[in-house]
């Protein structure tokens, strides 16, 4: 069988990034995914790459999604994958987590949340984990946006553990930030305190299914309520993930927010 790597530039040990970007730009999986790699680890061609790709980037549209571990970012993701798809544009995720030790627990979770979209091929699905280089991740995450970028994808889907301020430094490069939170009492004091009600545009009270989604949203209300007047009051939307409620009125509150920028420029 012909090896399809025998056609690959970047096998041959001349790299040819013109060639390398038509190929991505013409949907060649293999060359993205190499692409990706390369400007992940910065080896060499990283720079001639971006540089390349420069020409076509600037039309995705990025969105954050942050939030403790376990709160449903990955589920929410293959949910707004599915809203991004039926509207007939194709996305990319990024899915950050440097918490996820080397057994890879919280990126085998990822892949299982989002594995219905394997397949589709107005879909990819990239996780950088377990290096244990919590910097080197957060200053990849955007270069590789930049990546899959240039490669065409209409949305751009990032999900990070809202944790460290490493992690918040990542959703300065997304045009919306999404934080999800879950009902309870704790989480909404977690979200003060992580200062994660400052970089929301859009909040997810995800996992509406269990008691306390209202107050929560309402909780949260009153917290963005309490800030500083801004042109932008971020909307807080009640979701449930496993289900697909809500998914659809996130989406329309990302695209509001996209209105809102677009109007502000
Ligand atoms: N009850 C309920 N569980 C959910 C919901 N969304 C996600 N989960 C579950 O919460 C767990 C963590 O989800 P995951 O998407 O991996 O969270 P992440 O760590 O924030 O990415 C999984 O077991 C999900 O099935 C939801 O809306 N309701
Ligand atoms: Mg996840």
């Amino acid at each position: 069988m012909e090896d399809p790597a025998a056609a690959d530039p970047t096998q041959t040990g001349r790299l040819d990034p013109e060639a390398w970007i038509r190929r991505i730009r013409k949907g060649d999986r293999r060359l993205l995914a190499r692409a990706v790699s390369t400007v992940e680890m910065d080896a060499p061609e990283a720079s001639l790459l971006l540089a390349g790709l420069a020409a076509f980037t600037g039309k995705a549209r990025k969105i954050g999604m942050t939030g403790a571990p376990g709160v449903g970012k990955s589920t929410l993701v293959s949910g707004l994958i599915s809203t991004v798809r039926g509207r007939g544009r194709t996305a990319a995720v990024i899915a950050v987590d440097p918490s996820s030790p080397l057994t890879g627990g919280a990126i085998l979770g990822d892949r299982i949340r989002m594995q219905e979209h394997a397949d589709d091929p107005g879909v990819y699905i990239r996780s950088m984990a377990g290096r244990g280089h919590l910097g080197g991740l957060s200053a990849a995450a955007p270069r590789v946006a930049e990546v899959l970028d240039g490669a065409g994808f209409d949305v751009i889907l990032i999900e990070t553990v809202g944790v460290g301020q490493a992690e918040v430094e990542i959703m300065h490069h997304a045009h919306s930030t999404v934080v999800v939170v879950t009902p309870g009492w704790g989480d909404s004091i977690q979200v003060g305190k992580a200062g994660l009600l400052e970089i929301g545009d859009v909040f997810a009270v995800n996992k509406a299914d269990l008691p306390g989604a209202v107050r929560a949203r309402r909780d949260l209300e009153t917290m963005l309520a309490m800030g500083p007047r801004r042109p932008w009051t971020p909307p807080v939307v009640e979701t449930a993930a496993v289900s697909g409620m809500g998914v659809d009125s996130l989406w329309e509150a990302l695209e509001d927010h996209a209105a809102h920028l677009a109007r502000d420029i």
